[in-house]
């Protein structure tokens, strides 16, 4: 009953320990918060809040979810956590739903310049169809443009500015944001899903002085299990008393039903990991590690947007070697024993399945104690891959573009240059336990 499931988790295990993880929002959770997720605490329903929950039985959630909150509360400076959102996307949902009618104006950045669907993206979302969306984006040096964000914040007074990024690789100037909303009577919400560890490690601006509530996942730099967290600050509820009661009935009822208990009580794990001294250096090294990554890659002549990075991530320009080549790029880097994601990029002339750019970012292997020498080694990879195999160019027509890479695929497996990065790759990885700390 269990034994293919057991033997695919045995072979997925393999695959993380071998390989060396660059996609930025992924990360590897201590064994406290694993052991945690297994528990008996994913048997109990819990619909409600602690004290007036619908189920009897909730004691000791009541207790868990208790401790996360007061944990979360106390390493942010924070009046008011929800640790119940199941992640990023529905916590985003809630939060409209607790400040917007449908309708009202949302704005975020475009997703192709390092935001996130769940920030308005206009065609394909619900954040899109149910708010008017109105998107801003960066400039040509791929930071972004606050003049425009001012200038249509103030033709659109929209009820809610979203401060956040899955794929922009600089500081976001939380206190610029501000001055904007404030200009424009809108809440600011800041989504730090990526950067939270950063922020605890004092390693990016913090978003606690300026935004009115915030949103993280706590699978990402957090380091934590699957899910997500609402906080809300001082200022955001000086502007409104009952913001609190407003987005915990944003959640539930509002979006969702019974609280995951598991991933709550590793939140709450996760959030104590969080305030050590050891979590604070290892937000410090995720940003060497990038620096040393982005460095090297430069000097290996790879292009990154905006020409580097401030954060745990950097987005690889691809254009120079061709238009689309994120696809294959990524494929081969799997092949030889990294993994990353395919992005768009901000001056993209390729599209979202086909794009041009490769998002790296540096959480895991940090995680798993590697350090700027091993950045090193690994930018070289990634520049020798790309260059191995960008000279084989996308075609255009549907139909030619599926035969060619399905034919690249199969021999990228068989390809040798691959094949000996990939056995180097193993020969680091074992020296590095999947959680090192
Ligand atoms: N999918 C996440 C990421 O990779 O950044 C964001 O939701």
């Amino acid at each position: 009953m269990s034994e293919q499931i057991f033997s695919l988790i045995a072979k997925e295990q393999k695959r993380q320990k071998e390989l060396i993880g660059l996609i930025p929002s992924e990360n590897t959770v201590s064994p406290a918060v694993s052991r945690v997720l297994s528990s008996c605490l994913s048997n109990k329903y819990s619909e409600g809040y602690a004290g007036r929950r619908y189920y009897e039985g909730s004691q000791v959630i009541d207790q868990i979810e208790q401790l996360a909150i007061e944990r979360v509360s106390k390493l942010f400076q924070v009046p008011y956590v929800n640790v119940q959102p199941y992640s990023g996307s529905p916590a985003n949902w809630a939060i409209y739903f607790a400040l917007m009618q449908p309708g009202d104006t949302l704005m975020g950045l475009k997703l192709a310049m390092g935001g996130h669907l769940t920030h308005g993206h206009p065609t394909v979302t619900a954040s899109g169809r149910f708010y008017n969306s109105v998107q801003y984006g960066v400039k040509k040096d791929a930071r972004i443009d606050f003049a425009e964000l001012e200038r249509l914040a103030k033709k659109h007074q929209p009820k809610v500015i979203v401060a956040g990024n899955t794929a922009y690789p600089f500081e976001l100037d939380f206190k610029k944001f501000r001055q904007i909303a404030d200009q424009v009577g809108a809440w600011l919400v800041a989504d730090i899903s990526h950067i939270t560890g950063l922020v605890i490690a004092g390693e990016h601006m913090s978003p606690v002085p300026y935004a009115d509530v915030i949103m993280t996942t706590t699978h990402k730099t957090f380091r934590g299990p699957r899910g997500a967290m609402i906080l809300a600050t001082e200022r955001g509820l000086e502007r409104d008393r009952d913001l609190g009661k407003k987005l915990d009935a944003a959640i539930i009822p509002g979006t969702q039903g019974g609280p995951h208990n598991a991933t709550t009580a590793g939140i709450a794990i996760a959030a104590a990991e969080a305030s050590t001294t050891q979590f604070r250096n290892y937000g410090k090294q995720i940003r060497k590690n990038a620096t040393a990554l982005a460095q090297e890659l430069l000097k290996q002549g790879i292009d990154l947007v905006g020409g580097g990075t401030q954060t745990h991530l950097m987005v690889v320009d691809l254009t120079k070697f061709g238009i689309g080549l994120g696809t294959q790029v990524a494929f081969a880097l799997d092949v030889a024993g990294i993994y990353a994601n395919r992005n768009t990029i901000p001056t993209e002339q390729g599209s979202p399945f086909y794009p041009s750019g490769l998002r790296l970012g540096t959480p895991l292997v940090t995680s798993r104690g590697m350090k700027e020498k091993e950045m090193k080694q690994i930018g070289r990879w990634i520049a020798q891959v790309i260059k191995h195999v960008s000279v084989q160019q996308l075609p255009t027509d549907r139909k030619e573009r599926a035969a060619f890479l399905k034919q690249f695929r199969a021999a990228a497996l068989k390809d040798p240059v691959l094949k000996r990065i990939r056995k180097a790759v193993k020969q680091i990885t074992a020296k590095f336990p999947l959680f090192a700390e």
